[in-house]
């Protein structure tokens, strides 16, 4: 029979008594880690619990966009030039939605939009988060059944609360970020974030409609054999730039270049690399943005030790910021490998 005790122990080593894994889901995971703030309001808990609930509902239209005919170009632009799709406009339409019903966030920037969105909230609610957000990362994928991704960000609110939300509660740096993450539509669908304590990976179990931790306190490795740029701009880079990425091509390093910046990201964080998206001559300030691409995926990486510069070597997170729609060229991944790109950047922006 069960003591007890035994069960106690069982339940401590989160196995059953069968010796199997307990499943932790997302949620109970969020609970779990709001128990351990005695003075939680629940609030923050209850915004992550609902980004997993809007990643689940664009997850599911993402699986049977080729089924519904929802693929294909929408026709309008995006703030930054780009074709918005449909799929796109679905998955910022869901987030948007989601988040402004949960009552837990007072402002909305997402780079389908050119400006922040100010959600209705309850007269007797007074939320402080601020979420930034890519809803649908590496969009030229869609139509040809390739990963894409969504991307996240959470800060706090500086401006006074008494009135709306303001610029400057979204221009703030990398560095202030209370919590990031990215949700990867994969061959399995994966949420992964931080809150500046390690970085934790949830899978999708379709079967019963829950993200399960799959992946507890990821750590990148130091170095790996994988470098993932756009090569195809090289002749467009600096040239340290591309000394640098002639040394990863003569020692061999595997090139791995998806377009989705979450899913090229996510290869590196499980068997490390680096990722570039420097400046070109048509992005001479690089094109990924800081606020919705930059700034969460460096501080998911830093948190996975993991290192984020510019292609001018300053940390992503310290960068600062004065657009909503601002870019940033951008190197990032496994720390000794970046470290060593910085080195080539050195070495060679001397002699020039
Ligand atoms: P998107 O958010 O409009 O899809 O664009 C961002 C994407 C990144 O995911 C990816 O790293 C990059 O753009 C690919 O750009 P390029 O096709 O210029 O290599
Ligand atoms: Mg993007």
């Amino acid at each position: 029979m069960l003591t007890k005790l035994h069960f106690l122990s069982l339940l401590l080593r989160n196995t059953n008594h069968f010796g199997m894994s307990k499943i932790e889901t997302l949620d109970e995971f969020i609970l779990k880690r709001q128990d351990e703030h005695t003075d939680s309001s629940g609030s923050f808990s209850r915004l992550l619990r609902d980004i997993g609930i809007a990643a689940k509902i664009v997850n599911r239209e993402v699986n049977k966009a080729g089924l519904v005919n929802i693929l294909g170009v929408e026709g309008s632009q995006n703030s930054t030039g780009d074709e918005v799709q449909k799929l796109d406009v679905f998955a910022n339409e869901k987030f948007i939605e989601t988040l402004s019903m949960s009552g837990e966030v007072c402002g909305i920037a997402s780079e389908e939009n050119m400006e922040f969105i100010i959600p209705e909230i309850p007269a007797h609610k007074k939320p402080q988060y601020i979420v930034v957000m890519d809803p649908l990362d590496g969009s030229s994928n869609i139509d040809v059944n390739v990963s894409v991704g969504t991307i996240f960000g959470v800060y706090k609110r500086i401006s006074p609360d008494s009135g709306p939300v303001q610029k400057e509660d979204f221009l703030q740096k990398g560095s202030n970020m209370v919590a990031a993450g990215y949700v990867l539509y994969g061959t399995s669908t994966l949420l992964v974030y931080t809150t500046g304590n390690g970085v934790n990976g949830f899978t999708l179990d379709p079967s019963i409609g829950e993200f399960c931790l799959s992946h507890r306190n990821i750590k990148m490795p130091e170095a790996g054999n994988y470098y993932s740029v756009n090569q195809g701009y090289y002749l467009k880079f600096d040239l340290e730039m591309r000394r640098y990425i002639d040394h990863c091509s003569d020692l061999n390093l595997r090139l791995r270049y998806i377009g989705s910046m979450v899913s090229d990201i996510h290869r590196i964080m499980f068997q490390g690399g680096i990722f570039l998206y420097p400046n070109t001559r048509k992005y001479p300030q690089g094109k990924l943005r800081l606020l919705y691409e930059c700034y969460p995926m460096s501080f998911i990486v830093e948190q996975a030790g993991g290192m984020a510069l510019s292609c001018k070597l300053e940390r992503i997170l310290d960068l600062e910021i004065k657009k909503l729609h601002e870019t940033s060229s951008i190197v990032m991944g496994s720390s000794k490998m970046v470290r060593e790109m910085k080195e080539f950047v050195e070495k060679y922006s001397a002699i020039n």
